[in-house]
């Protein structure tokens, strides 16, 4: 069909998000707003692109249609060049006649299932990443790194404390970082040697020479023991089997425009770390820069007017301090500290809003007070209201509150004036 494509990108973007919830109520965990003015999903995607890997398949099953229209509407390109695309693939039982009705059973049968994708470009290798991390890397130098080494399949890795390293997959290496160990999620995750309270973490984001991927998931599929994951069933299958799997420093990995390794990677998993990723980015300076011009963030490109700063006679004073404002803001006689506000928020006088996140088209009357809070889309807070000063009236009123006393307020939330 297409000219051949030297990388194929398929980014598997179908998870259920469920420890973002409410966050995650209507919408897909990819699609979730982060940063003022960008979806989770941004992330991959400009790491694919910046890398000059245009050829991108997006996977998706579950409550797809606010990722779908972000990604129809803002991420368009290709043309007449028919191996530029970033594609949209909705799960469609693609393979009904051979396993019958079955959404996608894990995410390696995600890729099982449209491997007609794969035969249909015929890449050298295919880069399987997923669609919910906060990191900047440089694909292109991952993909060498796998041809150089002559590598079947690679994994991308960063260190994590040993205590947070049951929520990944554990690999070890030998000195040439060859895998020589992984374990899915273990009890006990295996520490790095030399390195005592660190282990090595995959990042779920792998290359896998063509051949050896075709091989693994026909193998994968017809194993009725499987679950028909990439962590859990076909990267210990690939190890066990002997295929040469090598592990992708990812602190080595080059960003155009940044200076030192590379150290910023946040799987934004559950609301506690979106939260604080959310705040990585109001740093004075930040480990994540958003303004890297050599290193752009494509995202929605909306048509908003500039955020607006107001105050009318007297003391009130609009005003933000330390904060990311997007387009079509106004903040009028109110005070904005550490925060990140998406389109068209407004906030009137009298009101304080501190170390929130907060979504598009919120509107805040006057006199409200709002800290540690993310307040969802559309959302409309009448006066007087306060959030995030009483948890337990919070969680009364039906706000989730997290462990680390975070309030989230869900996009369908309807104040009636007993809960303000
Ligand atoms: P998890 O993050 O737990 O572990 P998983 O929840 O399966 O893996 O999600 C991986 C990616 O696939 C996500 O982007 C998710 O949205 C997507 N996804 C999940 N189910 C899908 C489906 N049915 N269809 C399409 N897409 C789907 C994985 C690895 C670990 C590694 C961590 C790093 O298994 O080894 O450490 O990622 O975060
Ligand atoms: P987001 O909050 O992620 O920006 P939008 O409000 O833009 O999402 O909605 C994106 C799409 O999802 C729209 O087509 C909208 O109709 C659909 N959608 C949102 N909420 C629901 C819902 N509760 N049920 C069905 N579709 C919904």
């Amino acid at each position: 069909m297409s000219a051949k494509l030297k990388v194929l990108g398929m980014i598997l973007a179908g998870g259920q998000g469920s420890r973002l919830f409410p966050l995650t109520a209507k919408r897909a965990k990819p699609a979730v707003p982060f940063g003022s003015r960008y979806r989770i999903i941004d992330f991959v995607l400009n790491n694919f692109v910046n890398s000059g890997i245009y050829g991108i398949y997006v996977l998706t099953q579950f409550k797809a249609q606010s990722l779908t229209e972000h990604i129809q509407r803002h991420w368009r390109f290709g043309g007449f060049l028919d191996d530029h695309f970033i594609i949209l693939v909705p799960a469609q039982m693609y393979r009904y006649e051979e396993l019958g009705p079955v959404w996608y059973r894990g995410t390696a049968d995600a890729i099982y299932q449209n491997l007609h994708l794969v035969n249909n470009n015929k890449p050298e290798s295919v880069a399987i990443f997923g669609g919910d991390h906060i990191f900047k890397m440089n694909v292109a130098h991952m993909v060498e790194y796998h041809n150089d080494t002559r590598a079947d399949l690679t994994i991308a890795a960063y260190p994590v404390p040993v205590g947070e390293a049951s929520r990944f997959g554990v690999l070890q290496v030998d000195d040439q970082w060859r895998m020589v160990g992984f374990q899915e999620k273990p009890k006990d995750p295996t520490p790095i040697p030399g390195r005592p309270g660190w282990a090595l973490a995959s990042m779920g984001n792998y290359v896998f020479r063509t051949e050896a991927l075709l091989e693994l998931l026909e193998y994968d599929s017809r194993d009725t023991a499987s679950s028909h994951d990439f962590g859990k069933d076909v990267i210990p299958h690939a190890l066990k089997e002997g295929y040469r799997i090598q592990v992708y420093d990812f602190k080595r990995n080059p960003i155009p425009g940044q200076e030192g390794p590379n150290t910023y990677w946040r799987d934004v998993g559950t609301l506690d770390a979106y939260f604080e990723a959310s705040m990585d980015l109001i740093q004075v300076t930040p480990e994540f820069d958003l303004f890297n011009p050599e290193w752009p963030l494509r995202t929605a490109n909306y048509f908003s007017p500039p955020a607006k700063f107001v105050h009318e006679a007297g003391n009130r004073v609009g005003q933000s301090f330390n904060s990311l404002i997007a387009g079509g803001c106004i903040i009028s006689g109110a005070t904005v500290r550490e925060s990140v506000l998406s389109r068209r928020v407004r906030i009137n006088s009298y009101s304080l809003v501190e170390r929130s996140v907060i979504f598009d088209e919120v509107e805040i009357g006057r006199n409200v007070k709002i800290k540690n809070a993310i307040i969802d889309k559309n959302v409309k807070i009448p006066p007087g209201t306060e959030i995030g000063y009483d948890l337990e009236a919070d969680r009364a009123r039906g706000f989730t509150v997290t462990a680390s006393g975070i309030v989230v307020v869900s996009k369908s939330f309807r104040f009636t004036l007993a809960l303000v």
